[in-house]
């Protein structure tokens, strides 16, 4: 069975509880439990994670390889300033999109920089909670496809 992972960066285990007004009022816990509705919908299964520390993403990525299929990553601002996760990235040569709640190319200018974007084949953004069941679509078409 096709297997995906999702994985979450700093502070997005705070969703639901602060800034709803950027973030909304959606926990991360619900957008998993949306997740795991879709990925049975799509027979597919697949995995959240959230962590607040670089390396263990990094870890998480590195130790994905030929356990998922493909990776959905939301990396909160690490986007914007990790080199290191774009390497793990491309290092394990597994599909990933790259997924944000809110649109990075309509926010501060220090958004519109993305690190993932560069090693990502699709990127999913400002749909809020419902672009975590919007990926995995996109994820299963990709891989489908390829
Ligand atoms: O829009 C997104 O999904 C982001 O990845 C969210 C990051 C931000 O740094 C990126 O530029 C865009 C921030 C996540 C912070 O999440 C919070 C959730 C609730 C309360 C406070 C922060």
């Amino acid at each position: 069975m096709t297997s995906i992972l999702i994985l979450n960066g700093p502070n997005l285990n705070l969703l639901g509880t602060r800034q709803p007004e950027v973030y909304g009022t959606t926990t991360l816990r619900y957008i998993e439990a949306l997740c795991q509705k879709k990925a049975s919908e799509l027979q597919v299964s697949m995995e959240m994670r959230q962590s607040n520390h670089e390396g263990v993403l990094i870890d998480w990525i590195h130790d994905a390889r030929g356990v998922f299929d493909g990776i959905i990553i939301n990396a909160g601002a690490y986007t914007h300033t990790s080199i290191a996760l774009m390497d793990a990235i491309s290092s394990v040569e597994i599909p990933t999109l790259e997924l944000h709640l809110s649109n990075i190319h309509e926010r501060e200018d220090f958004r519109r920089l993305s690190y993932i974007g560069k090693v990502a084949f699709d990127l999913v953004m400002g749909h809020g909670a419902d672009g975590y069941p919007m990926a995995l679509e996109r994820m299963v078409l990709y891989l489908e496809k390829h």
